[in-house]
């Protein structure tokens, strides 16, 4: 089937806004609060294995706070969702200041798709409002709109690996995922985008390289640029210099 829409996941994807931007959101959220605890670059890669703000803070509670009681006898679901909104809050400020680019290639990319009228999506586990708030600080006022749907968040009950994310935004889009290239930045968006039914291209950074990515389409350092070639770690892109959405198409259509 030919190529009909490219499928966006977030974080780690478009930007590298985990290590300097959810991470130190939390950080900043515990002080507020009076927690003494520190989210450390090392420890948030173990962190990342839960993918969902507020089932991260779950899990730091059960593998690296065991004794941790709440002060009155409140309800932990409701304590933790109280954290998880101060540290969307410390999120949306950060992106605001402008100081989360886009990764290289993410830009012309958009654009190419755009020109074009491919259609486009995005699939993430992340807060809607951080999505929002991303692209508006990165690519202007109006980016919002030129995704089709953007499934994030709640809105399924479980989040990646779990493919419900991109099942549910390929329904929205009434497309079958043979027609969908998603791309993805972990093993957990690629094992959710695979088991939904659509091809995956990996962008690798830091916090996802020594992963497995069996089963994605094409792996790669970043998207590239004209003057900053990507890496091919897996797979092939026909010794493309950068991912192009006519070379994606060109090689989608053929397989
Ligand atoms: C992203 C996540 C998210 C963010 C935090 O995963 O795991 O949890 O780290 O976002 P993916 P919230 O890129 O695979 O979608 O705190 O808003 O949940
Ligand atoms: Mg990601």
């Amino acid at each position: 089937m030919s190529l009909q829409a490219l499928i966006f996941d977030v974080d780690g994807t478009l930007a590298d806004t985990e290590r300097d931007g959810h991470r130190v959101a939390f950080n900043r959220a515990f002080d507020e609060v009076g927690l003494d605890w520190e989210w450390s670059v090392e420890l948030y890669a173990d962190l990342l294995s839960v993918t969902g703000g507020k089932e991260r803070i779950r899990y730091y509670l059960q593998r690296y706070r065991p004794d941790f009681q709440l002060q009155t006898d409140g309800d932990l679901a409701a304590f933790i969702a109280d954290l998880h909104g101060r540290k969307t809050r410390h999120y949306l400020a950060l992106l605001e200041s402008g100081s989360i680019p886009l990764r290289p290639g993410v830009e012309r990319l958009l654009e190419e798709v755009r020109a074009s009228g491919m259609r486009l999506a995005i699939a993430t586990t992340t807060t809607p409002e951080n999505v929002e708030v991303l692209l508006r600080a990165t690519l202007g006022e109006d980016a919002i709109g030129w995704f089709e749907v953007v499934a994030a968040g709640d809105v399924v009950p479980a989040k990646k690996p779990a493919p419900d994310i991109f099942s549910y935004a390929l329904e929205v889009m009434r497309l079958p995922a043979t027609a969908c290239l998603a791309f993805e930045d972990s093993q957990h968006g690629l094992v959710a985008a695979r088991d939904a039914g659509c091809r995956t291209l990996v962008t690798v950074n830091d916090y996802t390289r020594g992963q497995d990515f069996s089963g994605a389409w094409v792996v790669v350092d970043q998207l590239g640029e004209p003057g900053r070639p990507c890496k091919v770690l897996q797979g092939d892109l026909a010794g493309a210099a950068w991912v192009s959405l006519e070379g994606v198409r060109r090689l989608f259509d053929r397989q």
